[in-house]
């Protein structure tokens, strides 16, 4: 069996978060996703719409999820390929090289990010639309 392990925020899952997790199953059998935590979220200086529970969740519902975990620290990405016997790391190439160590224990694969759709962007057009509600009353 081969393991692929990912990791992200996932806030407002979207096709983005979709595609990925589409591929990176396409490259094995089982695929470990680990969602951040809301405190490891805040480390990384990343506010977040949906609740941790419900990320996990969501996450859990998708049919290219195996496994879900929390992540809640940059450190247990190692710690987890041992204890997960993980073939290969994958992770958007908006990381491109940032996980290179990693290649130490498995394969590691960045995948083009999918164009015009970020958890950031959604965020800005629902606060758009509130300030417009707010105006037009
Ligand atoms: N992603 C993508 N295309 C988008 C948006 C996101 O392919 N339009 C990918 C990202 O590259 C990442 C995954 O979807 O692989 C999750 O994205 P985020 O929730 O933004 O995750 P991030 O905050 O980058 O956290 O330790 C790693 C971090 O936890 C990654």
């Amino acid at each position: 069996m081969k393991t692929i392990i990912t990791y992200g925020t996932f806030d407002l899952f979207h096709i983005g978060h979709v595609n990925l997790l589409k591929r990176a199953k396409s490259l094995g059998d089982h695929l470990i996703v680990g969602v951040s935590t809301d405190e490891f979220n805040q480390s990384k200086g990343k506010s977040t719409l949906i609740p941790f529970e419900h990320r996990m969740a969501i996450l859990e519902s998708c049919r290219y999820v195996d496994t879900v975990i929390p992540e809640e620290n940059w450190a247990q990405k190692a710690d987890d390929i041992k204890k997960y016997k993980v073939d290969t790391f994958v992770i958007g190439d908006d990381w491109l090289g940032q996980f290179d160590e990693l290649k130490a224990q498995c394969n590691v694969v960045y995948l083009s990010r999918t164009k015009q759709i970020s958890s950031s962007s959604i965020k800005q057009a629902l606060q758009l639309l509130s300030q417009l509600d707010k105006e037009l009353g």
